[in-house]
């Protein structure tokens, strides 16, 4: 059991991706106000916290991953009262705000930016990452960039400058230039900023790719990929040399001193348990959790697009070991999907004929691992990945390059369009459904990305008026985690790991166990193995992803029979 117990171990924070979330104004994109109309949303359902997707001054390259100004808010969404209202009409109903902090990189229409890029002597030079081309290349020749990294937009992820002929590193887009964090007027710029919002009153930060703010130098290239003209750099940046050191700094300069319950939690692409484990002892005062990716990169192939089916044994055998790899010291975070994966329920469960049971069945499962649970907007509802038609239904930046690249390097446009089907950020990019009405309740205007078709039965007002709906079920889940200290502080113990369609654990507490059991197949299966079945067999039925009326089929020769996507959770004391 870890030393110490902290108010998250029992809270569930629930994502807004405010562009797709909720319209007040009818022009097509959500805003503050919209969030603030669907605030008895989420108090009805039960969660604990909001973590809002940026709302800051932005041109929008990324979808407000790329920040021109980190004190206000973009008029697209609203302005800074709206957002005082926000935050006093969420802590009204006991809900904490939690804000997205993009700092790894600005927008390269940021101030701080413009005014680095004005001169090579300019005082913010240093503020970001300059080099002159690779030595005996001029700038702009073919292979001048001063190493050959990647972009996770595609191409390099270098800019030239054509005014200085000097480059500038973007890991992601070239309109999001990367902050240098090895100059401390950089970090206590950003510490500065950090703590404006706490004095507003938001409640913490959700840290946007925060284990690549420290690069290893010098900046040299990467393992050349698939033989193309672009290396991998990510040895270079990912958990770089002085990450612990810059994330302690944060903690000292920006929370030390601020008791009360906030909440940070840094997203951390390719980070292991072991890395997991020093970011989020709290003995060391770095984060709270973390965002890691392990399995929401099982079905990668070379890379993201190219897909692979998910082997249930893999997704058990990497949860089991982040479960058991952070049950003394650290804390999980757990998530199926956010605003940069597809919908959960296309991707691991089955969007047709068990859309509902795989949707309360994967709930279910997460939420009852050890860690806090992550609801992104819609999950709730069951959305699923969107029905895209040709290529000019991608607007997410990654994917829009992607198909460009691809194309360019001469693969097939039709194979293209199916790896974006699958893995587009823009599959949890559509409208969420509040209503069958033509735009789904989301806005009176032209919606900025079409309502996905299936909002006529998939929405928001059914769901609440079906206390069968996958809505209730994650509300019970909510409530099981609130009321149950065996949910929030159990020992998990993973069951059955080699089985190819079961997925069983128990978490225990003092006397009392609860055993979870899901059928991950669109078959009825008998449970093979399962310890203790006939006492489990006379075991409380807690929650289901069948209706209770719908009753338990019988044993099969005394093992548990499980209904296709059928989640079962049982509770014994001893
Ligand atoms: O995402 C970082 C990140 O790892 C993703 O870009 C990921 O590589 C990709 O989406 C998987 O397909 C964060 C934000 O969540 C994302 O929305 C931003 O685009 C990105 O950082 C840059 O700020």
């Amino acid at each position: 059991m870890p030393a110490e117990r902290a108010w998250f171990h029992s809270a569930v924070v629930y994502q807004v991706y405010p562009r797709s979330f909720q319209d007040s104004d009818g022009d097509g994109i959500g805003d503050l106000r919209g969030v603030i109309d669907r605030l008895d949303h989420l108090d009805a359902l039960g969660v604990d916290v909001v973590w809002l997707s940026p709302v800051y001054p932005s041109p929008q390259d990324d979808n407000g991953y790329d920040i021109s100004d980190y004190q206000d808010i973009d008029p697209t969404f609203g302005t800074l009262a709206d957002f005082d209202e926000l935050l006093a009409e969420a802590h009204e109903r006991g809900i904490r705000v939690v804000m997205d902090l993009v700092v790894n990189h600005t927008s390269d229409e940021h101030p701080w930016f413009v005014e680095s890029r004005s001169s090579t002597d300019s005082p913010k030079r240093d503020w970001y990452w300059w080099r002159p081309p690779r030595e005996g290349l001029a700038p702009g020749a073919p292979g001048a960039e001063p190493t050959n990294w990647h972009s996770f937009f595609s191409g390099s992820a270098w800019q030239l400058d054509e005014a200085s002929g000097e480059y500038y590193l973007h890991l992601f887009s070239r309109k999001q230039p990367d902050l240098n964090w090895e100059n401390p007027q950089v970090r206590q710029a950003v510490y500065a900023m950090m703590r404006w919002w706490l004095d507003r009153g938001v409640d913490g930060f959700r840290m946007d790719v925060i284990n690549m703010i420290s690069k290893d130098l010098p900046l040299r290239d990467g393992t050349p990929i698939d033989g193309g003209p672009w290396g991998d750099g990510s040895p270079s940046y990912i958990c770089g040399p002085r990450i612990h050191e810059f994330l302690q700094e944060m903690h000292r300069e920006v929370f030390a001193d601020r008791a009360g319950r906030l909440l940070t939690v840094g997203e951390m692409p390719a980070v292991t348990v072991e890395d997991a484990v020093l970011f989020t002892d709290p003995a060391r005062r770095e984060v709270d959790m973390v965002f890691q990716f392990e399995h929401v990169g099982l079905d990668h192939g070379e890379h993201k697009w190219d897909r692979q089916p998910l082997r249930l044994v893999e997704l058990k055998e990497s949860l089991g070991r982040w479960q058991e790899g952070l049950a003394e010291v650290g804390w999980n975070s757990l998530y199926w999907n956010n605003h940069d994966q597809p919908r959960a329920v296309s991707r691991f469960g089955d969007d047709g004929e068990f859309r509902v049971e795989s949707a309360k069945l994967l709930a279910t499962v997460l939420h009852l691992h050890r860690g806090t649970p992550y609801v992104y907007q819609g999950e709730e509802l069951g959305m699923t990945n969107v029905p895209f038609e040709d290529a000019g239904s991608f607007q997410d930046i990654e994917s829009v390059n992607y198909y460009h690249a691809a194309t360019g390097q001469g693969l097939l446009v039709e194979e293209v369009l199916d790896a974006l089907r699958l893995g587009s950020r823009d599959n949890a990019r559509s409208p969420v459904q509040w209503d069958g009405s033509p735009h789904a309740g989301f806005t009176t205007g032209e919606p900025w990305f079409p309502v996905h078709p299936n909002h006529v039965e998939v929405n928001a007002e059914q769901a609440l008026a079906d206390p069968e709906s996958v809505f209730h079920h994650y509300r019970r889940l909510i409530e099981l985690r609130h009321t149950d200290p065996v949910v929030a502080d159990g020992d998990f113990t993973m069951l059955l790991r080699e089985d190819p369609a079961i997925y069983a654990f128990t978490r225990s507490l003092d006397d009392t166990t609860l055993l979870v059991v899901a059928n991950f197949s669109s078959e009825q299966r008998a449970v093979d193995g399962l310890p203790d079945a006939a006492r489990w067999a006379e075991a409380e039925v807690l929650l289901g992803s069948y209706p209770s009326s719908s009753g338990v089929p019988a044993p099969d020769e005394g093992r548990p029979v499980l209904r296709p996507w059928e989640a079962r959770v049982l509770r014994r004391t001893a």
